[in-house]
């Protein structure tokens, strides 16, 4: 039951989140009004988890993230955007499974900022929501992140503030397992990403656009684009991009990932766009779908991946010999595609830029295909209740939200630790929208069994999920397209005491 709205929680001086409708003040886990009050970042149930993550002797993982303006040649053409490295997705970090992650994020932007560790079940005050696990971090600024990294997998981070996400401020956090099971020769990592910055509107114009529901954009006056046999089954996106890129990197200047055939290449997707689905293919090759959004699936052959924004696949694909298009068309966009390549052999002819493979028309993964592995498997037990929420909007204000209401106004979804909450998230819009939860991998119970942080859920459809309450904290969930969740479709997983 969903009993409170945001506008009656508060945050105490104390920092401690207390729902004010109760009148109770900013203890915490016991004493007369227990039961009432919200598990704040800095509560003592946060470290006691933690605690637990901790393994004696875990390695430290020291790094610098930088957040600056950067001037780099992207399509062909010098852009200024705001990036962790000297191009966006460079600044990456890996570490291993267990490790304690100490990352200082230095903060050169105009803004102030934060950074969310997409799909790490990490502390809660680690999270970098803005007011909501933390302050932001002002110009000049900094701040360390200290946490464990308790699974291994493809994860990645990005700021949390505005819009932001829609310039180049996003890498990679790669979680290896020493005793990961999928061997393979080779292992890159290719980012995906729609691009604004340099080709002549801001990410504050394409918002003040599609609020006007002119242009391109609108969900209502035609704008978007129609493709009922496009795998998110109706509009795949508001802004039409000039340009998408893979690494950073345009497609006239595409890297190549090199490999000697017969070598297994891992291949580690991740779609940091904003409002872009991508359906991606490596020409001349069928893939083997190992991992979801980091956590490790029965493997299934397919041609192509379908990723909306904020997924991940890692794949293994065994190298041919020649040099291959690896392409990723925006669906149900006509923009061209983000393409990279991958060469065997020295001789063999470039691929053509704008090529289109085969293998995109091909078998595609969907959920039901993803099975989790019994090691990452939820227990059998069944879910303690049902929630529901509904995703909604009001297109001719590009307003969107939650049951109605848009953050910071949505009711949190209230949780106690120990909890599997089985959430239904119904869409009541036309658009599709990539649903995501901080803190938690959430397991698939409508359509196969994967364990994700990150669902699609398509237009006028539902997806059920399960999730076992083992983090306590502040959580977002929110829609991954930028310019929704600005708009206002998030909510929190709130556990309280
Ligand atoms: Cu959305």
């Amino acid at each position: 039951m969903r009993l409170w709205s945001r506008r009656e929680m508060i945050v105490s001086a104390g920092g401690m989140l207390v729902l004010a409708a109760c009148g109770s003040n900013a203890s915490s886990g016991s004493g007369p009004s227990a039961g009432n009050q919200l598990v704040g970042p800095h509560d003592p149930a946060v470290e006691r988890r933690d605690a637990q993550r901790r393994k004696p002797g875990a390695k430290t993982v020291a790094a610098t993230v930088t957040a600056a303006p950067v001037s780099v040649s992207i399509g062909g053409r010098m852009v200024d955007t705001w990036s962790f490295g000297d191009r966006p997705s460079l600044g990456g970090i890996r570490a291993q499974v267990g490790d304690l992650i100490e990352a200082k994020f230095v903060n050169h932007l105009p803004s102030a900022n934060t950074l969310h560790w997409h799909g790490i079940a990490l502390r809660n005050d680690m999270d970098g929501v803005h007011d909501l696990t933390q302050k932001p971090v002002g110009k000049n600024g900094e701040f360390t992140y200290r946490f464990t990294v308790p699974d291994a997998g493809t994860y990645w981070f990005h700021p949390h503030m505005g819009l932001e996400l829609d310039r180049g401020l996003y890498a990679p956090l790669i979680v290896e397992d020493p005793k990961d099971p999928i061997a393979s020769d080779v292992d890159v990592t290719l980012m995906l990403d729609d691009w604004l910055d340099g080709y002549g509107r801001t990410q504050e114009q394409v918002l003040a656009g599609l609020q006007d529901g002119g242009g391109h954009s609108g969900h209502q006056m035609g704008g978007g684009s129609m493709d009922m046999g496009s795998m998110m089954g109706g509009l795949n996106g508001d802004v039409t991009y000039p340009l998408h890129v893979i690494n950073g990197r345009g497609p006239t200047e595409r890297e190549t990932f090199a490999a000697k055939p017969g070598q297994r290449v891992r291949m580690r997707f991740i779609n940091a766009g904003s409002d872009t689905a991508y359906r991606l293919a490596v020409g001349g090759h069928r893939m083997t779908v190992t991992h979801a959004d980091g956590f490790p699936v029965e493997p299934v052959d397919v041609d192509c991946v379908v990723l909306g924004m904020g997924e991940r696949y890692d794949v293994i694909v065994t190298a041919a010999s020649g040099a291959f298009p690896i392409v990723a068309v925006p669906e149900g966009k006509k923009d061209p595609a983000g393409e990279a390549v991958l060469r065997t052999s020295t001789g063999a002819a470039t691929p053509t830029t704008g090529s289109r493979p085969n293998e995109l028309k091909g078998k595609q993964i969907t959920y039901e295909d993803l099975t989790a592995t019994k090691a990452v498997r939820f227990s059998s037990k069944s879910p303690d209740r049902t929630e529901t929420i509904h995703l909604t909007a009001d297109s001719t204000k590009y307003r969107h939200g939650i049951d109605n209401e848009s953050y910071p106004n949505t009711a949190p979804i209230l949780i106690r630790q120990g909890e599997r909450l089985r959430l239904r998230i119904v869409n009541d819009t036309m658009m599709f929208h990539p649903i995501h939860l901080h803190g938690h991998t959430f397991q698939m119970v409508s359509a196969g069994s994967a364990r994700k942080d990150t669902v699609n859920v398509l237009p006028m459809s539902s997806v059920d999920v399960d999730i076992d309450a083992d983090n306590p904290g502040q959580w977002m969930l929110h829609c991954h397209n930028t310019y929704h969740f600005e708009s206002g479709m998030a909510t929190t997983l709130s556990y309280r005491s």
